[in-house]
């Protein structure tokens, strides 16, 4: 056990006091987590963090990803999976193939449709609506958990409306929640050299906010372990959290480690400190469960993690695992090889290897019974 000694000598008094205290850890104090030598130090203070919130209750979704297009107009360039309209390898999927998605729960129906897909440059609203108002008819019971806020902004320009108009048109067909993607890093001089098409961080935060105040919750990301800092990824968070201060909706962060095979940015990518390296991983997932003090969960997305990355992130602050998915692209054509699915068994088992206990849940976290 870590006294405040310890953590004196590693330079965290101020962070140990403020933790112990549940008080609000500063931007700089974020800088000096990341900066301990000492991993198992960091993982006690996160792991303290977590315990008082949901003891060792640890989620997952029996849940289906569909990835509707992989037609983009952003270029951006850690992405292995857009493709322009006409390149080989391009698919728009066809209503009957999602339809066919959906069913295929096994009479056991899935508690949350997970659909994202690029943005597309002209695939009106109205097909979308009619496609979740079937989805929902079939299957009422799963949370719709449809969309990046950057798809949200693509829509608005395909209709020539505001955004707010998408998002009532989404939650009168049954929407409840949007997906965290999309944020990337929030630094406005790496997202120009990473994804210089895509929207700000002030849209991101803007859109994710106006979403909350329609009652439309959602999840919030950030790609690491690219070209950015330690303290870009502080900022980010920090940005975060002043955004969950204000509309209160973000139910779950995901740290999106940086998959680097297939795309552009893979070349830039430095063989240092913020390469793949499991232990950055826990940090981050650390820190992150430190600093967002008023976002109740923290996923380690076993997809882009890897199995034995995620088991260990559920001691270094993660209190989620994300779920059965059945099929993953975005992570898997850059690289990401942890498979495609897992059975709720497999993933109640992996909980439980770790001294946890397995909680089923809906998208927003709503618990459902275990096997
Ligand atoms: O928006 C793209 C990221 C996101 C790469 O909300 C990459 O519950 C790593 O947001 N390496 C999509 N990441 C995935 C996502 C997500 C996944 C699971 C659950 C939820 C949720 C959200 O993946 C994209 C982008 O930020 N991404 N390329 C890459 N090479």
């Amino acid at each position: 056990m870590f006294d405040g000694e310890h953590y004196k000598r590693l330079g965290l008094a101020g962070a140990y006091q403020k933790i112990i205290c549940s008080e609000r850890l500063t931007a700089e104090d974020g800088d000096a987590l990341f900066a301990c030598p000492d991993i198992t130090a960091l993982a006690a203070l996160a792991h303290h963090a977590r315990y008082r919130r949901h003891k060792d209750k640890t989620y997952y979704v029996r849940n289906r990803q569909i990835n509707y297009t992989n037609i983009c107009i952003n270029h951006c360039r850690f992405c292995a999976f857009r493709r322009d309209a006409g390149d080989a390898g391009a698919f728009l999927l066809s209503r009957e193939k999602i339809i066919a998605r959906v069913l295929e729960d096994e009479g056991s129906p899935f508690a949350e449709i997970h659909v994202v897909g690029g943005c597309h440059p002209d695939l009106r609203l109205v097909w979308f609506e009619e496609l979740f108002r079937e989805i929902k008819k079939l299957r009422p019971q799963a949370e719709l958990k449809t969309f990046t806020v950057t798809e949200i902004h693509n829509l608005s320009r395909i209709e020539n409306c505001a955004t707010r108009e998408i998002l009532e048109r989404l939650k009168e067909c049954g929407v409840s929640m949007l997906t965290g993607g999309g944020a990337e890093i929030f630094n406005s001089a790496i997202r120009k050299r990473i994804c210089p098409e895509k929207i700000g961080a002030d849209e991101y935060l803007r859109i994710s906010g106006e979403a909350h105040a329609l009652g439309i919750a959602s999840n919030c990301t950030m790609l690491f372990g690219h070209v950015e800092t330690h303290a870009d990824r502080v900022r980010h968070l920090c940005a975060l959290r002043e955004q969950q201060d204000k509309s209160g909706g973000f139910v779950c962060f995901i740290p999106l480690p940086y998959q680097p095979k297939h795309n552009a940015l893979a070349a830039e990518t430095p063989s240092g400190e913020l390469t793949d390296s499991g232990l950055d991983r826990l940090r981050t997932i650390a820190v992150s469960r430190l600093l967002l003090d008023n976002i109740p969960h923290i996923k380690a997305y076993w997809v882009m993690l890897g199995i034995k990355c995620a088991q260990a992130a559920l001691s270094f602050g993660a209190d989620d695992l994300d779920g059965t998915t059945m099929e993953e692209h975005i992570g898997h054509m850059a690289g990401a090889n942890a498979g495609q699915a897992l059975s709720r068994m497999e993933l109640e088992d992996m909980i439980r290897n770790c001294g946890f206990s397995p909680v089923n849940r809906t998208a927003r976290f709503a618990s459902l019974p275990v096997c």
